[in-house]
């Protein structure tokens, strides 16, 4: 099977390299996505993933993420994880080495070290200074900061895999979780049929488990792009919402044809595969009135 990596956004070209590597090599997807994620939570330059990431509305960093395993439909997700940059890592060893699938908070963090993840101070210079300005009134929490990972692989076995990673939403409640770590919401995968992944504001994203509704439509035939029309049009109709703001999807199916639609224009996918390497805009709705 000829692999394929796709994810969300601009650095997402970047993190797809690790990804690819390993791919090409003939490694897992599972192993793919979860490396290549990583190079954004590392990123300090990123600001809605990982060590980097703005904080909460008390200017603490809090990342959710999660992975799935097409093979198995293994799923492993942390919420609410503070002080660790690698938090879909943690994730997969919450999926591996725990009978659970979902850690929050304090108790992620005691497993995470448990596991022998560093602890390390997320807040950097860059994101304290945007919370002491919002705390301090001068300016408003950025609607739509849209920097969430989500990147989902195929390797040379057939096998499917996803992973989304996100410091969620600026400024927030402490304790606020978006769609990024539910699995159905912000990612799946299922060898079976294709992967999907989200990114967005989790808000309206989480409502109606696209990435499983993408993932559904896939196994009863539709193409990858198809998939993504189909979901985007369903959420924008029942979730009024949702229209102002940029949501996005990326899918694959189990042959590595790949789609992404998104809410609004300027939404970029990163495709690597032996055929490709680059940014493509997403189709898009609303903006135009209808599909463009
Ligand atoms: C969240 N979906 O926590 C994430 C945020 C995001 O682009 O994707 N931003 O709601």
């Amino acid at each position: 099977m000829p692999p394929i990596v796709v994810s969300t956004w601009r650095f997402g070209l970047a993190a797809n390299q690790p990804a690819w590597k390993i791919l090409k090599q003939g490694g897992s997807a599972l192993d793919a996505v979860i490396q290549g994620v990583e190079v954004a939570e590392r990123d300090p330059a990123v600001k809605s993933v990982g060590y980097g990431g703005y904080p909460n509305a008390e200017g603490e960093v809090e990342v959710d993420a999660a992975v799935v395993d097409g093979r198995s439909l293994g799923y492993g997700a942390v919420a609410g994880l503070k002080n660790i940059a690698t938090p879909t890592a943690v994730a997969r060893r919450v999926m591996e080495k725990t009978d659970h699938v979902f850690l929050v908070g304090e108790g992620a963090l005691q497993f995470a070290r448990t596991q022998g993840f560093q602890a390390c101070e997320m807040l950097t210079e860059d994101g304290r200074k945007a919370w002491e300005a919002w705390k301090n009134g001068q300016t408003d929490a950025p609607a739509d900061v849209h920097d969430t990972i989500g990147m989902i692989a195929l390797d040379q076995r057939g096998n499917l895999a996803a992973a989304c990673t996100t410091s969620g939403a600026a400024f927030k409640l402490p304790g606020r979780v978006g769609d990024s770590p539910l699995i159905g919401s912000g990612l799946y995968a299922d060898n079976d049929a294709g992967a999907a992944a989200a990114t967005g504001r989790g808000e309206e994203i989480a409502r109606t488990c696209g990435s499983y509704a993408i993932v559904e439509h896939m196994r009863q035939g539709k193409s990858p792009q198809a998939a993504c029309e189909a979901v985007v049009q369903h959420l924008v109709a029942r979730v009024p919402k949702a229209q102002p703001h940029q949501m996005a999807y990326i899918a694959l199916d189990k042959r590595g044809n790949w789609g992404a639609v998104a809410t609004r224009s300027g939404f970029l996918a990163a495709v690597t595969s032996n055929a490709e390497n680059h940014l493509c805009e997403s189709r898009y709705f609303i903006d135009r009135g209808g599909v463009v």
